[in-house]
């Protein structure tokens, strides 16, 4: 029976071994929540970037650029990392790629490239993640972008969430950290949102007037694709 475990940090990454498994890049507020929304409504591929500069030069390629630091959009760009940002209509997305880079998020990508497969995992699309993960057969390894390189409860409650959905038919129970997602799952019922209020990220989003993400985000199955992190590029 193939496992699935989660990396809390990508701090520890250089503890798990990423070859021949399947890793879930989930960043909950808000990177892979605003990825897989901007591919919902058409975007054609992202290129997920480390560094402002260079995402920003992607302009002079076509590409729109969207970027997000401590929670507040870059200047000098087109998006910032709200999900809003695909949906409102503001900057017509649909048809067009964007050159993203977030403070945790594109970053938790890229360290993430070992992967056999490299995937990217929100409430958004949580049902399309367990078929993905289903059909590979494959260990799977939950790399939660967290804060800094700091634990975060929405990332892991992520991880509990995939891993409850899963628990028939992968080995959830020989990892003290999917356990522990488990249980975290467990204690946010019934409400996600509410247990999330007290988490840190939504403060910090809260004090940005950012709150409606956060209620966006924790809603599950809203979109049936799994974004590809391959070549450089989300598709
Ligand atoms: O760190 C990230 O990648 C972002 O998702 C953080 S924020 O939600 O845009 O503040």
């Amino acid at each position: 029976m193939p496992s699935l475990d989660i990396c809390f940090s990508p701090e520890l990454l250089p503890l798990y071994d990423l070859r021949g498994r399947v890793a879930v890049v989930v960043d909950i507020l808000r990177a892979t929540s605003s990825i897989v929304t901007a591919l919902a409504q058409g975007v054609t591929h992202m290129v997920p970037f480390s560094e402002l500069e260079p995402c920003r030069e992607m302009a002079s390629q076509g590409y729109l650029t969207a970027a997000e630091r401590d929670g507040r959009q870059a200047e000098n760009v087109d998006l910032g990392n709200s999900p809003f940002g695909y949906l409102d209509g503001v900057v017509p997305v649909r048809g067009r790629s964007v050159a993203i880079t977030t403070t945790n998020g594109t970053r938790a990508l890229h360290l993430s490239a070992a992967a056999e497969h490299v995937v990217l995992g929100a409430f958004l699309n949580l049902g399309a993640v367990v078929d993905f993960v289903r059909k590979q057969q494959q260990d799977v390894v939950v790399v939660c972008a967290g804060w800094k390189g700091k634990f975060c409860l929405e990332d892991t409650l992520f991880g509990g969430a995939l891993a409850h959905r899963l628990a028939q038919e992968f080995d959830v129970t020989s990892s003290d950290a999917t356990l522990a997602a488990l249980d975290l799952w467990q204690a946010a019922q019934p409400d996600v949102a509410a247990y999330l209020l007290k988490s840190a990220h939504v403060r910090r989003l809260n004090s940005l007037e950012s709150h409606k993400d956060m209620e966006f985000c924790v809603r599950e199955d809203v979109y049936s694709l799994v974004p590809v992190f391959r070549d450089g590029r989300i598709v």
